[in-house]
């Protein structure tokens, strides 16, 4: 039997473990990518494992998210990211220079390797036939100094594109409807391989668009072949000799098969407050909106900006509406520039931000009071925009860009217009704005401002664990929720102590005092808690905050692992009626912990308050229990180091 392309990577890659889903891996990372808002503590973690060099092919750090320097906090980080870079062997890209995903994609993507990047859009590089996984700070640091990615092999599902896109019927309607169909929890422990005969009309950066936002389906990763299309993109961006050909066996055999036709598909849009609640634009109908952010690793490429520039063409964004774009990278806006297409964006009435994350994740444009918002990006829990009630609905640049006109939410395809922009020939390169390592890193002193402090480390675990239920949470809760992020608390990155008195309070505002007060203790939570962000912070705030462990319904992949790496421990109910039965406050005992964990059965929780008994699940690999009973990934890598 042949293989498919994410088998064959795998196998590629693959220093521990089978190709059987469900059992335990682990792969060499040849990549890593960090950002600046998970990127110091990922810095700190490598510094604390005493490494001197990075072990991978290639490892960049971006500065991309903590853009708005109110105070000394984001521009401290800047540098005691660029001089972590230059002494530990990382290209270092430059605030201004571009979202992480989007200039990775342009200048260092390599189909066939693997990248490891502390940010869960990581997977946007599977466009280029990467296997790009998204995970925590710490997993990345460990990958830099050279350890495998441990992972459960994932089902491996293969969508089938055929058909043609109707003209403004886009990549992102693309993945809307796969959102649609499976909702952010349907692709927990899969990846998504797309194959088909519509792939030839798909660009690298539209496929980059799909591959992105499989990220909320929960997915592993998502990844295209390596084709002609492929080959195209590197010539342009320079770099045609790090392509290859990479494709599924013609015999190869996937654990799930789905088929788009796209020629059904029409413009989409994920209404509040959740990225699968998909719905028609023609059946949500002209809705007056306030505000059109265009931008994010998601829609930001220069296809993208060239399609809305030809939209506002010779016309003026409506007066009820505040239109901001910030394009994906400095490619990209000097493109623009240089041809004429940013003067047409600024004449329509454009606010043009710079290249970074910016509104997407909430540093600056936070809509109005109750305000109307459509996005190009790729969340829209509430909240995340800045304004608690402001609804947030994800659409394509070209829907965004023909509702900036309109005022209100329109079906681009009602636009009289062509709109043919082809792929450029040549991409505009210049690297200028990424500084390479130094050649002797050990004489480079880390540059630490006052604000980053020490990361908070776990202890190993004890005989066992108790304390009382500190919040029951619902379904779905993201790291956002967790661990929010926002101009006002992203410049606290490197600053666990100060973050956590932030934790879970968009919940309930008096959960950090109401850890504190009991020195920790127990959160008890839905489905898919966690989703979302890879920040590890929602991980080491509630370690800060003494929280033992989470009892959920089933957890999101990165927090989960994140939690792990973090010496919390993971437990998923036996019986879904035991959590309706739990509540808050009440005192929880999980005896002989040590044991149970290690018996690999499941695990009894003793609820003191209601005198009565809860079966868990806690399915720990051998390397997770270890991590566990260590108290955390860093005191494990130590003594592995040590041994
Ligand atoms: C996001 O889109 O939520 C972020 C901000 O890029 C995060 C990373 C972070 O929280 O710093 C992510 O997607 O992992
Ligand atoms: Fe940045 Fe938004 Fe992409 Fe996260 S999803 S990396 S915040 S642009």
């Amino acid at each position: 039997m042949g293989l498919n392309l994410a088998q064959k990577l795998i196998k590629a890659h693959l220093v521990e473990g089978e190709l059987i889903p469900g059992t335990e891996i682990g792969i060499r990372i040849d990549q890593t990518l960090t950002q600046d808002s998970t990127g110091t503590m990922a810095y700190l973690q490598l510094e604390a494992m005493g490494i001197k060099r990075v072990k991978t092919k290639l490892s960049a750090a971006y500065i991309d998210h903590n853009m708005l320097q109110e105070g000394f906090e984001n521009a401290d980080d800047h540098l005691f990211i660029q001089s972590a870079a230059r002494k530990y062997g990382i290209y270092f890209s430059r605030p201004g220079n571009g979202i992480c995903h989007q200039v990775h994609l342009e200048r260092f993507g390599v189909p066939g390797q693997t990248l490891l990047g502390s940010d869960s859009h990581t997977p946007t590089n599977g466009g280029i036939g990467m296997l790009a996984i998204g995970a925590g700070g710490l997993d990345v640091a460990a990958a830099m100094a050279g350890e495998p990615y441990y992972l459960t092999m994932p089902e491996i599902v293969n969508i089938r594109l055929t058909g043609r896109l109707a003209p403004f019927v886009t990549a992102k309607d693309i993945i809307l409807e796969v959102l649609r169909r499976l909702t952010v929890k349907g692709g927990v422990g899969k990846i998504f391989e797309y194959t088909g005969d519509a792939l030839p009309y798909l660009s690298v950066p539209e496929r980059a668009t799909i591959t992105n936002m499989g990220a909320e389906l929960g997915a592993t990763t998502s990844i295209f072949p390596s084709d002609e299309v492929t080959r195209e993109f590197l010539r342009a961006q320079q770099r045609e000799a790090d392509w290859v050909e990479l494709a599924a066996d013609p015999d190869a055999e996937y654990d799930q098969v789905i088929e788009i036709d796209l020629s059904q598909i029409e413009p989409l849009a994920a209404k509040p407050h959740s990225p699968d609640n998909v719905a028609k634009i023609s059946e949500i109908g002209p809705i007056k909106i306030d505000q059109v952010a265009i931008g994010s690793c998601t829609n930001s490429s220069y296809q993208d900006l060239m399609r809305v520039a030809a939209i506002l063409k010779g016309r003026t964004v409506h007066p009820d509406v505040s239109l901001v774009i910030s394009p994906g990278s400095r490619q990209v806006l000097s493109m623009l520039a240089a041809n004429g297409a940013l003067a047409d964006l600024i004449a329509a009435g454009a606010r043009i931000l710079e290249s970074a994350c910016g509104p997407c994740i909430g540093m600056g444009q936070a809509p109005p009071t109750n305000g109307i918002s459509l996005r190009t990006f790729n969340r829209n829990f509430q909240g995340r925009c800045g304004t608690m009630s402001a609804s947030v609905y994800l659409v394509s640049p070209e829907t965004a860009a023909a509702s900036a006109v309109a005022g209100v939410l329109t079906d681009p395809r009602t636009l009289d217009l062509e709109l043919d922009i082809p792929m450029p020939e040549q991409f505009l390169v210049n690297d200028n704005m990424i500084i390479p390592p130094a050649e002797e890193g050990e004489t480079v002193e880390l540059v630490r401002g006052p604000n980053i402090k020490p990361f908070p480390q776990n202890v190993p675990l004890g005989e066992k664990a108790a304390g009382m239920v500190l919040i029951k949470l619902g379904d779905h809760i993201t790291t956002d929720h967790i661990m929010p992020s926002n101009a006002k608390l992203l410049p606290y990155r490197s600053n666990i102590p100060y973050l956590a008195e932030y934790c879970l309070t968009p919940c309930d505002p008096e959960f950090p005092k109401r850890a504190a007060a009991n020195k920790g203790g127990i959160i008890v939570a839905g489905e898919n808690y966690g989703q979302g962000s890879s920040r590890e912070h929602a991980a080491l705030a509630p370690l800060y905050l003494g929280v033992k462990a989470v009892l959920a319904k089933s957890f999101a992949r990165i927090h989960r692992a994140n939690l792990i790496n973090s010496g919390i421990i993971p437990l998923t109910f036996v019986s879904e009626s035991d959590y309706d039965g739990l509540q808050e406050s009440d005192q929880l005992e999980i005896p002989n912990i040590r044991e149970q964990l290690q018996a690999g059965d499941e695990v009894i929780v003793r609820n003191l308050t209601q005198a009565c008994e809860y079966r868990m699940n806690c399915e720990l690999t051998e390397k997770e229990l270890a991590v566990i009973l260590m108290g955390g990934k860093i005191n494990w890598i130590k003594q592995r180091q040590n041994d």
